[in-house]
């Protein structure tokens, strides 16, 4: 059965889910999105994803004609009427139709439409042998140009790199910014262990922030691992003792081959495992509740999930 999309105010089956050809966001890339996950019948840190998603596009000026709250209902009403617990979900405000000129003032009316899907997810092997990955010769925006904080619906750059992976054949390609620091992948952010002290590129390296990212490192922060954002090279990523990538597809995935080079001993690490335990255990207890009946018939073992004792 097909599925139920939200579009600018409606409900409407996904073959009736269609715009315009003068949208700007498809003309030229103008507007901002965000993935989002729901696990157990809740929508994981949907309330930093709204947070990004707005903060988007202030940067662009592109005013969203719903409060967040009016969107956060947009996103769990998507997901209830595609009868969903479990879902990858598209949210998406693009500038509107216009004219074919580039001019963000002739279109008056943004596009709003969330697509709650089924997600495509790495195979368990991939976790469990960890993957393979090369940096590539695209390098990522400049914060001066497209800036890589505000999630925006040009990908050009990212895409770019995503062709020099395929090429390659490996899943994913690490990023250097213009001055050589690694930046991050093209759908994922990058986390380096060294030492016991888990690392990862700060925001003005020209990333995007994570919400994945984030999430990590306050669950290392809470279990007392040492946290650090700051810039490296290559240099260190072939040295580190382990190495993942983090999204909200991929949640966090052990990389265990960079350029060629084993990263420590070509195994997924401990403390990568650690915290991707940990992060799959806070997606059964975070975020809204889809079906807020739900709170209270929550499970009877005790998980924190919402099997209800089924
Ligand atoms: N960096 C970039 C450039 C991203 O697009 C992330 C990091 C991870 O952020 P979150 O908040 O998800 O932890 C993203 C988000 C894909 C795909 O098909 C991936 C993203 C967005 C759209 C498509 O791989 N990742």
């Amino acid at each position: 059965m097909g599925l139920i999309i939200f579009l600018n105010g409606e409900f409407v089956p996904e073959e009736r889910a269609v715009v315009s050809v003068f949208d700007h966001g498809l003309l030229y890339g103008d507007g901002v999105f965000e993935g989002i996950r729901a696990y157990y019948g809740r929508v994981f840190k949907l309330g930093d994803h709204l947070d990004r998603l707005y903060e988007s596009a202030r940067t662009i000026m592109l005013q969203i004609p719903l409060s967040k709250a009016e969107m956060q209902e947009v996103v769990l009403e998507t997901l209830r009427r595609n009868n969903q617990r479990d879902a990858y979900i598209r949210l998406v405000v693009s500038r509107g139709a216009g004219d074919l000129g580039l001019d963000p003032q002739k279109c008056p009316r943004p596009t709003i439409f969330c697509i709650t899907a089924t997600i495509q997810l790495y195979p368990d092997e991939l976790y469990e042998k960890g993957l393979e990955v090369i940096t590539v010769s695209t390098r990522r925006n400049i914060a001066e140009a497209c800036n890589p904080r505000v999630k925006s619906l040009n990908y050009l750059n990212n895409i770019y790199a995503k062709i020099e992976a395929n090429l390659a054949g490996v899943p994913e390609a690490i990023l250097l910014n213009a001055e050589g620091y690694v930046a991050e992948a093209t759908g994922d952010n990058i986390f380096i262990v060294k030492n016991g002290v888990l690392i990862t590129p700060p925001a003005y390296a020209g990333i995007l922030e994570g919400i994945t990212r984030n999430t990590i490192m306050e669950i290392a922060r809470r279990k007392g691992i040492p946290v650090e954002e700051k810039l490296f090279t290559l240099h260190d990523v072939y040295i580190a003792d382990e190495c993942f990538m983090t999204g909200t597809a991929a949640e966090a995935i052990p990389t265990v081959k960079v350029d060629g080079r084993l990263i420590g001993n070509g195994r997924p690490g401990e403390m990568t495992w650690e915290l991707i335990k940990a992060f799959r255990e806070l997606t059964k207890v975070d975020g809204p509740l889809i079906y807020p009946g739900e709170a209270a018939a929550a499970c009877s073992c005790n998980c924190g999930c919402s099997c209800r004792g089924e």
